[in-house]
């Protein structure tokens, strides 16, 4: 399905978010200022915004442990993550959540997750919940290499087949569980085919090109919405830094990284693909690039100039109060 001019003027510039938001944070991760893991998302943008281009404000999506990208895609608001990542009292959840528990709730966003496959289970509650409701909702977890051994995929698969509930899986492949390749750490030689399996169908993507994962997601979703039951989507995309900020990638061939920023690169190829077909002008994305950093800087300068939440409210929050 062909994309207006707005929407993708607003798809790269949410892949620009994205991009500008982690290379600026694995600057200042080094600074020391940061507590706590930082998983970043640079290189797999075109999944994460082929994803959420195609779902509504009151959708839900569950992230991962490397959750920035897809909290930004779902609307998560730039500065305000930013604060929360530096634990500030005006962050996105208080300061109380950090990098791997951002969540907006308003914005359909249940949730980034330190527990591996643990979003999928979530997000067929998400799902069943809409079902019940019959307020046309869908809910997306994402799902790595790694996450996809996880039992707990494996039964949110079964159950949402089950429940026949509008649930999509999204599969990511980007190469690793943590220092693991997934040609190894894989036993399926078929990946797709193991998640045919549980009986819901596969959409496949191609990682590095935004309109092939947004047209799979776009399938994936309508399957679902109209009562199909669940759906996946299954494509490899790669990570450019490390499993964690601070890992040295020692065991990535020497290259690979640069091959893919230099070879495959999803913006790169958006921006080739728009300009080639003569849909954008390159003028147009040069001044959301723009744009886009000048947020980020100001979004650092706030977030480093900014309180920490003052020490009397740490038992707040702790519970859910109803
Ligand atoms: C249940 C569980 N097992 C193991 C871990 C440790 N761990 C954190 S991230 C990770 C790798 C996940 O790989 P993948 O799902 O491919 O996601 P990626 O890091 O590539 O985005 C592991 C094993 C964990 N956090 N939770
Ligand atoms: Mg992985």
């Amino acid at each position: 399905m062909q994309l207006n001019r707005s929407e993708m003027l607003r798809a790269y510039r949410q892949m620009r978010l994205i991009r500008e938001f982690e290379e600026r944070l694995h600057i200042e991760n080094r600074t020391g200022e940061i507590a706590g893991f930082t998983h970043l998302y640079s290189g797999q943008e075109a999944v994460a915004v082929g994803v959420c281009e195609n779902l509504n404000k009151s959708d839900f999506i569950i992230s991962t442990h490397r959750g920035h990208g897809h909290c930004i895609a779902k609307g998560g608001d730039v500065p305000s993550m930013m604060m929360e990542i530096y634990g500030r009292r005006d962050g996105l959840c208080k300061g109380r959540g950090g990098s791997m528990h951002i969540a907006d709730i308003e914005q359909g966003i249940l949730g980034a997750n330190g527990i591996v496959g643990a979003g999928s289970p979530i997000a067929v509650g998400a799902a069943l919940a809409a079902k019940i409701k019959k307020n046309g909702g869908v809910a997306v977890s994402f799902i790595g290499d790694g996450a996809s051994n996880q039992g707990t995929v494996f039964e949110a698969m079964n159950m949402a087949v089950v429940l026949k509930v509008p649930k999509i899986f999204a599969f990511e492949n980007n190469g690793y569980s943590e220092h693991t390749g997934a040609h190894y750490g894989i036993g399926a030689p078929d990946i797709v085919q193991r998640i045919k399996s549980f009986g819901m169908p596969v959409f496949e993507y191609d990682g590095f090109d935004f309109f092939s994962v947004h047209e799979a997601a776009r399938q994936a979703i309508d399957y679902a919405r109209s009562g199909n039951g669940p759906a996946a989507i299954y494509g490899v995309t790669t990570r450019y830094f490390g499993h964690f900020e601070g890992d040295p990638q020692n065991y990535r061939a020497k290259g690979e990284v640069e091959m893919f920023r230099t070879e495959k690169d999803c913006m790169l190829r958006f921006r080739k693909m728009v300009s080639d077909a003569q849909l954008l002008d390159v003028a147009e994305l040069d001044g959301i690039d723009t744009e886009v950093l000048a947020l980020i800087e100001q979004s650092v300068v706030n977030a480093k100039a900014a309180p920490p939440p003052p020490p009397e409210t740490v038992t707040q929050d702790v519970y859910v109060s109803y």
